[in-house]
């Protein structure tokens, strides 16, 4: 039987489950569109940029673990995805982008020129060095195996996105239908190398399980969570694996890195082995000076990805997937006997005389964002999901938050894009409909995708959002305080960067607003939570407000930055402190370190 090729990729949509996908149409993807609404399998979801397309299609997945797709347009509906594409590519998020293109005509006609029809480019070459798989139909018989290949690739070994660009003529062929192709994906692992992670455990007396993002790709928060309850080693997690441990489980210490919590980078920098699985070990979590990285650790790494493990000098690599390992591991722990009462008596000592809240976030006449974060944690429901933006959202929402067994938290990490937060928040609530969706954000971040503020509300997502309010980019201003003695420059109203009334801005599009009273903290959380209709509140903070504790470099005078090691965190501890919570002695740079 002969069909248009629209409507085939409407049928995979459909076999493969895909329920919901985000884009904005244009000419050049108009078959598509109406092959999708006509088979009435699949619902669109109108965003008012195709980056918020796309980013909201990852975190689709990023919530739900389905994989979605984002449909654009030629020329520049396939140019302003790019930063959506990135923020998947950067965070392993899989992920389909089917462009619309000028009809094939135009595209072999025009091949060595600039642009192709009427605003056509070659949109495959542009996004080759940022996608698993880029393709561009040229025969439409092809249809059916690329999109079962590129969502092959999106979702196989390391995930990501896949683009598949298809002439706006070749959408309308008609073509005899064949099957979709499946593919088997799973690798043999090296049993030999996961026993070695059972010697190495038996061999150490302070030993270490970090949990990052691949744990989450895999699927293996359930694996993940028995080995770490089985074994009784303390866990410290990354950002982007923040909801893989709640809180109040026993073995969790923390969240370490550049803006982690005091009392994780003591643990990490003291242990003998560290466990890594599925973290890529970027530079906000272990510091600028990798020399100076857990310096009596053995690092064993779990990662998929072969080039990661070449990266830093680690001791062992085990290039598979996390939930295998795991699998693997759960079987072989009764094998693992670990001496280490005197370890983890030291690291709850650690805990209790470091809480992440402490006087150093005391902030005159303003509401301090680490104290909200750490209150509002008590009231968010218990499934609720959280997404962030940057700015203070990130630094403290995933500092300070308190979270629990169901609750999910993600943002974009590996490319922190301002404006992630809306879109964010769009494709979480579309993935859980009947869950409640925390949107962290900020009053910068927030206007680079003010538009999705009017996506939320015309499909009744059910978004609260809080807005940080400190008259601009505080960031900045701590970058420029460090780098250009406080000369600011484009960061606040004084310097060019004039913010919005939000009161104004936000019923506008249909928000109920609460602004955040410092005198009646919890009834302000509370009636903003409890309001039925989407709300968002506002939470003035000092424009100057300090991100502590934080591992704060140092401006040479030759304008290179001294990075200290990650346990000296600022404000700086007296040295003696320092030498005493550090079990084999101190680094050469904390000796350096003016206080
Ligand atoms: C798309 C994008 N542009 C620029 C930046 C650089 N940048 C990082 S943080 C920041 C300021 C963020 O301001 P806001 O969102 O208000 O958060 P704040 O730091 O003020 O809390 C800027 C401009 C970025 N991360 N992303
Ligand atoms: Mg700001």
């Amino acid at each position: 039987m002969k069909k248009k090729v629209s409507d085939i990729l409407a049928d995979f949509l459909k076999e493969k489950k895909i329920k919901v996908v985000f884009g904005i149409i244009g000419s050049a993807n108009s078959h598509i569109f109406d092959s999708i609404n006509n088979l009435g399998y699949t619902r669109i979801i109108n965003t008012h940029h195709e980056q918020a397309a796309v980013m909201a299609a990852g975190a689709y997945y990023r919530g739900s673990g389905k994989i979605s797709v984002a449909i654009v347009t030629a020329g520049a509906g396939s140019s302003n995805a790019i930063t959506g594409v990135i923020s998947n590519w950067a965070d392993s998020i899989p992920c389909l982008i089917i462009s619309g293109q000028e009809p094939i005509r135009y595209i072999n006609r025009d091949k060595n020129l600039r642009m192709y029809g009427t605003q056509g480019f070659n949109s495959v070459k542009m996004v080759k060095d940022v996608t698993k798989y880029a393709v561009a139909i040229s025969d439409p018989n092809k249809i059916t195996k690329e999109l079962a290949v590129a969502t092959n690739h999106a979702l196989s070994s390391r995930p990501g996105p896949c683009w598949i660009d298809i002439p706006f003529d070749i959408q309308g062929e008609m073509i005899q239908k064949k099957k979709f192709p499946l593919f088997k994906v799973r690798k043999e692992i090296n049993k030999k190398e996961i026993k070695k992670i059972v010697s190495e455990l038996n061999k150490s007396s302070r030993p270490l399980i970090l949990g990052g993002n691949g744990i989450k790709l895999s699927r293996a928060k359930k694996e993940f969570k028995k080995f770490v309850d089985q074994v009784n080693i303390p866990t410290l997690l990354t950002w982007s694996g923040i909801d893989l441990l709640e809180n109040q489980n026993p073995n969790f210490y923390g969240r370490f890195g550049i803006y982690g919590q005091r009392c994780a980078n003591f643990i990490i920098q003291n242990s003998d082995l560290i466990i890594v699985f599925g973290s890529r070990l970027a530079i906000p979590q272990i510091g600028y000076d990798f020399s100076q990285f857990a310096p009596n650790a053995k690092i064993i790494i779990v990662d998929i990805d072969e080039k990661e493990g070449e990266k830093y000098k680690i001791n062992q690599h085990i290039k598979a997937d996390c939930k295998d390992v795991l699998i693997e591991l759960n079987q072989l722990n009764k094998n693992i006997s670990i001496k280490k009462n005197k370890w983890i008596k030291y690291c709850d000592n650690l805990k209790l005389k470091y809480p992440l809240i402490s006087l150093e976030h005391e902030t005159e006449g303003y509401e301090n964002s680490y104290k909200f974060i750490d209150t509002f944690s008590n009231f968010i429901g218990d499934d609720d999901i959280i997404v962030t933006d940057m700015g203070t959202a990130l630094l403290s929402g995933h500092q300070a938050i308190k979270l629990k067994k169901n609750q999910v938290m993600f943002t974009s990490l590996g490319l922190g894009e301002m404006g992630y937060g809306l879109p964010g928040a769009l494709g979480a609530g579309l993935a859980f409909p009947e869950r409640k969706v925390i949107c962290l954000n900020c009053d910068g971040g927030i206007m680079m995708n003010l538009q999705e503020l009017h996506t939320i509300i015309e499909n009744n997502v059910n978004v609260k959002i809080v807005i940080f309010n400190n008259d601009g980019y505080l960031m900045i201003k701590h970058t420029q305080n460090m780098m250009f003695k406080g000369r600011y420059n484009s960061v606040d109203k004084k310097t060019g960067v004039g913010l919005p009334n939000f009161k104004k801005l936000l019923p506008a599009f249909g928000y109920n607003y609460y602004r955040f009273d410092i005198e009646d903290r919890e009834y302000s959380i509370k009636s903003f939570l409890d309001d039925p209709n989407p709300s968002v509140l506002e939470v003035f903070m000092d424009p100057e407000q300090q991100f502590v504790p934080k591992v704060k470099g140092v401006l040479n005078e030759d304008n290179t930055i001294f990075s200290p090691p990650i346990e000296e965190m600022s404000p700086l501890l007296d040295l003696d402190l320092i030498e005493k919570e550090m079990i084999k002695g101190i680094s050469v740079k904390s000796k350096a370190i003016k206080r």
